[in-house]
């Protein structure tokens, strides 16, 4: 390794930053992993990942025994932190930076003239800023990036994440980067901290266009997923096959249709839309109705179910999936597990639940009556219904015969 970073700290544990924290272990950076979880701490010096992805466990074990990881619960000394910390949003959509903030105060005692600190935690526009505010508070005695007219003693800079999980440790190395420092200098020492393990491009710019470029990116999925699910509700209404035709509408060679789905789920994507939006409420017209329509459509698929439930006595309605997309294990904010639950709600039938990729129902729909966590085979055997909520790879390969006396409710297009 040849670069002027062999120490850094990566502040948060999770699904970025213990990823990121692994590929610069793995080109022989001594990494300090932070975080506040205890048991996440422990697990990782133990040689495991507390979260699922593809090949992260593996990894960890790797640069755990190499001696190249180590996880804290208290902050130390580093040439340069990484902070990727979550940042949801309170009620009223607005983004809650208390964990940034405290991730902040708790670096600060350790840091040294020379260090740089990264902030890659989707944030609204300008929280760059503000966390050299709050590094300046607690270290009156450093200079830092444009608080003060000498040249800062610590640089600063925002330089989003933009991997896919299923394949986090690949897009982290192969993806392009953008660099937002607060300062041109910012820049340019962030760059040689991700020359390190990033074989994309490094892409220089400004702190508050990074913060509005992670914004973008998935305000910009988000808007174009909108644009299918309205679709679908329109070619039920006027009895058009939607998958039929975006397939059709796609092969123009201009246009590029998403696909349709129960509605977006995920901790980003529905959620990073509404930092744009709170930050100018009044323009951000699209945007706002685009997070409408994909919320709306969970009602909109149960409605359906509702109405075909009722022509039937007592049915049986097999729910094929629970993550929030194809082939992960992941459940968090997941259109389908809400779908389920309002099915619940409103005694719809018996419901058994189909989601090879967990072993147990998530505590939302595990004690609700008449909800069972079923086999594939024995709950399209017994359904009346079925209704295919997750495009996982073992539901694509269901044969056709054994629903062909059932009502099938396919959210994802996988029968067609
Ligand atoms: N979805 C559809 N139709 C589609 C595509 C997606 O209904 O055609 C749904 C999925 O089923 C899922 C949701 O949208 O419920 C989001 O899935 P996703 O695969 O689009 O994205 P995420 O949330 O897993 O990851 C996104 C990515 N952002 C973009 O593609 C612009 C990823 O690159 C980001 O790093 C990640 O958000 C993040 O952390 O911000």
């Amino acid at each position: 390794m040849n670069s002027m970073y062999t120490r850094v700290s990566v502040v948060g544990l999770g699904y970025i930053g213990l990823p990121t924290a692994v590929v610069l272990a793995s080109q022989g950076v001594e990494v300090v992993g932070v975080d506040v979880n205890e048991n996440a701490v422990s697990m990782i010096n133990g040689g495991k990942a507390h979260i699922v992805e593809p090949d992260l466990d593996a990894r960890v074990k790797a640069v755990v025994s190499s001696g190249k990881l180590r996880a804290t619960s208290t902050p130390e000394k580093a040439q340069a932190f990484i902070l990727a910390v979550p940042t949801p949003f309170k009620d009223g959509g607005v983004p809650d930076l208390s964990y940034i903030e405290s991730a902040a105060r708790s670096i600060a005692p350790q840091l040294e003239k020379g260090n740089l600190v990264i902030l890659e935690s989707t944030s609204p526009v300008g929280t760059t800023e503000k966390l050299a505010g709050w590094l300046s508070d607690a270290r009156p005695d450093l200079s830092f990036p444009g608080l003060s007219d000498n040249i800062p003693d610590v640089n600063i800079c925002y330089c989003p994440e933009r991997v896919l999980p299923g394949y986090v440790l690949k897009e982290l190395v192969e993806n392009d980067r953008i660099i937002g420092g607060l300062t041109a200098d910012c820049s340019v020492r962030a760059g040689a901290l991700y020359k390190i393990f990033v074989k994309g491009q490094l892409l220089m710019s400004d702190s508050r266009t990074a913060e509005m470029a992670k914004l973008t990116e998935n305000a910009y999925r988000d808007v174009n997923i909108a644009f299918a699910n309205e679709l679908s509700i329109i070619c039920d209404k006027i009895d058009v096959n939607v998958w039929e035709l975006i397939r059709l509408a796609n092969r123009h060679p201009r246009v590029n249709i998403l696909q349709p789905g129960p509605g977006v789920g995920g901790h980003c994507i529905a959620v990073d839309p509404w930092f744009i939006v709170h930050s100018a409420p009044e323009e951000a017209k699209l945007i706002a109705c685009a997070r409408a329509v994909n919320d709306g459509k969970p009602a909109a698929v149960v409605e359906k179910v509702k109405k075909a439930a009722e022509k039937l006595k007592n049915p049986v309605i097999a729910c094929l999936g629970l993550a929030y997309k194809a082939d992960i294990d992941d459940l968090r904010e997941s259109p389908a597990v809400g779908i389920v639950e309002l099915l619940v709600k409103d005694g719809t039938g018996e419901l058994m639940v189909v989601e090879p990729h967990v072993k147990d129902l998530p505590e939302r729909l595990s004690g609700l009556p008449g909800v069972k966590h079923s086999g594939m085979e024995s709950a399209i055997k017994k359904a009346d219904i079925v209704l295919l909520l997750v495009d996982h790879s073992v539901f694509r390969k269901i044969p056709y015969d054994s629903l062909r006396d059932k009502v099938v409710i396919d959210t994802r297009g996988i029968f067609n």
